[in-house]
């Protein structure tokens, strides 16, 4: 899954598809193209950054960000997907005729879980402890494996109760989103764990603080990282990575294709 953030302050690469504050809509569709050559079989649209921290934005301006853009991609020979967690704007995403709804608040709003289950879309269910404006501040777990499985369980039920097709469904531990480091450590380590009803799991990782905290390195400087924790992640039961470096995370995957393919 390659990342396509419209936003002007997303964590690594705020900014880089805006011109003048707006989108720059062909400078996102170059970069879809790239990523789709470089290997990526999903593209994730997101106008609203989720970084710690950040500040949210109103449905028309992410409106106004996303589906001028979604449009044009689904013109592509690729899958679609919306960061949102506003059911306003996965709905005119859907219609627009984007595939999946990235909700990194996990489908908790039954609004939400209606838009999806109205338009039989597939969806992301991700774990986040907490709001991006405050939860870094203090992330505290008793046992976070299994309650980010709980959790998944929990949403698992909803979208069951809500008619979405269980097919439809990745489920994700949410790395950095109200996680301390050895949070991210151990879900990483239990990914097989959290695999509720064996539900495929997406795992975003990419450029993230985390990595800073082990290599020391600038958010500019995560893309190596990112490539190895993704094929640790995949190792691991990931079956979908969300990458900013879409050329060197699938050169990571190759590797970890080649080696079970010879083993
Ligand atoms: N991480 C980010 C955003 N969306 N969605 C899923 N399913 N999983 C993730 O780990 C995830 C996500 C944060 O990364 P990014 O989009 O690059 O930054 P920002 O939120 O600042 O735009």
């Amino acid at each position: 899954m390659g990342v396509l953030n419209l936003t002007p302050d997303s964590f690594s690469d705020g900014g880089r598809l805006m011109t003048g504050g707006r989108v720059d809509v062909e400078r996102v569709i170059a970069a879809a193209h790239g990523m789709i050559d470089e290997g990526a079989a999903i593209v994730d649209v997101g106008g609203e950054s989720t970084r710690p921290g950040a500040l949210p934005v109103a449905v028309e301006d992410e409106c106004s960000r996303v589906i001028p853009v979604i449009e044009r991609l689904c013109e592509l020979d690729t899958i679609v997907s919306v960061d949102t967690s506003k059911p306003e704007v996965a709905r005119l995403a859907l219609r627009a005729g984007c595939h999946l709804v990235n909700d990194v608040t996990g489908l908790q709003d039954r609004e939400m879980r209606q838009v999806v289950a109205d338009a039989q879309a597939a969806a992301c269910i991700m774990h986040m402890q907490g709001e991006p404006r405050s939860m870094q501040n203090d992330p505290a777990y008793a046992d976070v494996v299994a309650e980010v499985r709980t959790f998944l369980e929990e949403r698992v039920s909803d979208c069951d109760e809500a008619g979405i097709d269980r097919k439809r469904l990745l489920l994700d531990p949410g790395i950095g989103f109200g996680k301390r480091l050895e949070h991210n450590l151990a879900l990483l380590r239990n990914l097989d764990a959290l695999r509720v009803a064996g539900l495929p799991v997406l795992v975003g990782i990419s450029r993230k603080s985390m990595l800073g905290a082990l290599t020391e390195r600038e958010v500019t400087h995560r893309d190596a990282a990112s490539a190895v924790a993704a094929a640790l992640a995949v190792e691991h039961g990931a079956s979908v990575v969300r990458a900013h470096d879409v050329a060197m995370t699938a050169d990571a995957l190759k590797l970890v294709t080649a080696w079970h393919a010879t083993g």
